[in-house]
């Protein structure tokens, strides 16, 4: 038994009460042993007022919500059924990727081996003893006066063998809220538990806003900007986050469980955990396939993930929108679930037109963070211009006033909807099913204004895995970067790696092995632009006209050509009907230059990036890919 079991049972005549402190809701008793060790312990550590042990029914939400409207963290958007709308302080809008760290004890477990003078951008490590330093500087009393939630929530449906459980230890009930929304909230997991080996991901949170408060609190969200640190420990399955309280930085559940940690039991397992949507595609002949794509942040997962086919005849289904874990069957093949049970998107840009499924999916039960209100209690953000007339008022998400044409920004760029994937009218039968769905292509992508063709499809597993390392986008603002730049995104997880990501890129072309039946690879490009910055493609509903063609391919239809990065359509073999004009040779163009600058540059950047620890196989794929170029 460890240190911390022992302590629990010694002062288990204080259950009610651990201590001074009062158990307000649920029973100590109740939880597993390691649980109530793990929990003591942060009691000990972060002193709050009480502590709340979360049960995840209607009752709990409705108490919760109510609070935050007294205190005026939420407001409700009175022309919808229970949807809530609430501010951040404006220093707390997105993931902070500086100050996002893998801890363990041997550097080059969680980053690879850069060349001299190079800054490492996949994934920052830091030493157990730094750690230790900042966190006794952060922890200690840390939730004075607060209330410590503390939630039990399983990432995929509870029980099944591809799910896992975590606990998040939290000082804000909005992130409680949202919590119940984006992962499964249930004291079932503590059965499962119980029954099992008892192993959970310990997810450890606070705003970093003691009271009495040290800092003004802005929009009634505490929070410490200049203290936010996010820790992962994947030898010891943990992750804390101190001072934000905005998305993937405080939903300790998504990117820093179901990826960064889960990424490493992925790796010890032999599965996969991705920042991928899963969708299914049915065409006019009835045949079904399930697509996985890889984007990165704010680059279209949840647009593709809830498509509506401009093509008649064709059906889309969707399983998640953003994190996808996997796993080879013994029969070889590759099966996926949705470890999340919400949609946490891009509000901006999601209207009507470009994504209806979202639109009728958030119509109730959901929270808008940063997103700006009209006069008559209705969401507005950039993209629903239609939707108000010339002297609407609405009230920016900063609180200032806003009216049609106003150069001004009405909501966040990164302001977000939080909604339950269950309201989605499209989701699979099967989006729950404790085995996943089979997996039949995997798809990468970014925002590439330049060069890089609709869609291109990858010569063999290798050669994909190579063209995911190469993976390239122009910034978003789902993090802190300012300003429009083409970055290196590998896989699209550059920032949600867990290890050290030349042994991750080993890991992917280890899974191509008998008996495993490895999917095709693509690649796709939504966002290439004529010399006037205008979309050369229409996008949106319009994509299922690349993922028709992505079908055709994995049933080995003769409709591609070879080029030197990949196989691309055949000239007419996307169906264009419809469309009007569409420029094929500009959209599938490949510069020479451009791609000679690019192959040399990609080589450079995985080279200096990953140095040693780059796999053999994948510098070939480029040595080869580069002589291709060469000679074309
Ligand atoms: P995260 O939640 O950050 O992981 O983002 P995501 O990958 O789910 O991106 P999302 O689908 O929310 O799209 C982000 C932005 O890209 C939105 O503003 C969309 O309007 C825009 N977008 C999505 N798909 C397309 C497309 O096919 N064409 C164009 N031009 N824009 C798109
Ligand atoms: C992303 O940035 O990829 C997101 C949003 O999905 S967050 O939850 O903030 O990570
Ligand atoms: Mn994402």
């Amino acid at each position: 038994m460890d240190e911390e079991v022992q302590f629990v049972e010694h002062r288990e005549v204080f259950i009610e009460h651990y201590g001074e402190v009062p158990i307000v809701k649920g029973s100590f008793n109740d939880m597993p042993k390691n649980v109530q060790a793990w929990v003591a312990s942060k009691i000990d550590l972060c002193k709050p007022r009480g502590v709340y042990i979360c049960d995840g029914s209607q009752e709990e939400a409705e108490t919760i919500i109510h609070k935050l409207e007294e205190r005026g963290t939420l407001h409700k958007l009175k022309a919808y059924e229970n949807n809530y709308i609430c501010k951040t302080d404006p220093k707390d809008v997105a993931r902070v990727e500086g100050l996002t760290y893998i801890v363990s004890h041997n550097k080059h477990d969680s980053v690879p081996h850069v060349r001299p003078n190079t800054k490492g951008i996949l994934a920052q490590w830091m030493s157990y003893a730094e750690a230790e330093k900042l966190n006794m500087d952060r922890w200690p009393g840390c939730m004075a006066g607060r209330m410590m939630y503390v939630i039990p929530f399983s990432m995929g449906p509870v029980g099944s063998p591809l799910s896992k459980i975590g606990v998040q230890v939290t000082d804000s009930n909005y992130v409680l809220l949202c919590m119940r929304i984006m992962t499964r909230v249930t004291p079932k997991v503590w059965d499962v538990l119980k029954k099992g080996k008892g192993d959970f991901v310990k997810c450890l949170h606070s705003m970093g806003s003691p009271r009495p408060n040290q800092r003004k609190v802005i929009n009634h969200w505490p929070c410490n900007p200049d203290k936010v640190l996010i820790l992962h420990y994947p030898e010891e399955r943990k992750v804390t986050s101190f001072g934000s309280g905005y998305g993937g930085n405080s939903l300790l559940g998504k990117k820093c469980f179901a990826l960064r940690i889960a990424g490493v039991i992925a790796r010890d397992e032999g599965w996969l955990a991705e920042h991928m949507l899963i969708m299914s595609v049915t065409n006019p002949k009835g045949q079904e396939k399930f697509i996985a794509a890889a984007f990165p942040s704010a680059c279209g997962k949840t647009n593709m993930a809830l498509l509506t086919p401009t093509i008649p005849g064709y059906k889309v289904q969707c399983i998640g929108d953003d994190i996808a874990w996997m796993r080879f069957e013994e029969n070889g093949e590759l099966r996926g679930i949705n470890p999340e049970a919400g949609f946490f998107g891009v509000a901006p840009g999601t209207n009507e037109k470009t994504n209806p499924i979202a639109v009728q999916t958030f119509q109730s039960n959901s929270i808008f963070t940063n997103v700006a209100e009209t006069e008559d209690g209705h969401f507005f953000w950039e993209g629903m211009e239609d939707k108000i007339s010339d002297d609407t008022e609405v009230v920016t998400w900063l609180g200032g006033k806003w009216k049609k044409g106003n150069p001004e920004k009405a909501a966040h760029p990164n302001s977000r909807f939080c909604t339950p994937a269950g309201q989605c009218p499209i989701m699979h039968p099967m989006w729950e099913d404790p085995k996943g769905v089979p997996i039949s292509a995997i798809i990468f992508g970014g925002r590439r204004p330049e060069g890089v063709p609709l869609v291109l499809e990858a010569f063999d597993w290798k050669h994909g895995v190579m063209l995911g390392a190469q993976l390239k986008s122009e910034t978003t603002a789902a993090a802190e970067f300012k300003g429009k730049k083409i970055m290196h995104d590998p896989m699209a997880m550059r920032p949600f790696i867990g290890y050290n990501f030349g042994k991750y890129l080993d890991h992917w072309l280890e899974v191509e092995k008998p008996p495993h039946k490895v999917p095709k690879i693509f690649h796709v490009n939504w966002f290439r632009v004529d010399s006037t910055g205008k979309f050369l493609w229409p996008g949106f509903g319009d994509n299922i006209r690349v993922l028709d063609w992505i079908m055709r391919r994995v049933d080995g239809e003769d409709i591609a050509v070879e080029s030197p990065i990949g196989l691309l359509p055949k000239k007419g073999s996307i169906n264009l009907d419809g469309l009007g004009e569409i420029n094929w040779d500009e959209l599938f163009s490949i510069p020479k230059d451009y791609w000679l600058a690019d192959i040399k540059e990609t080589m450079k950047f995985l080279d200096d990036q990953t140095g040693e620890d780059l796999p053999q196989v994948v510098r070939d794929e480029l040595q080869k890919q580069a002589d291709r170029i060469n000679a074309m």
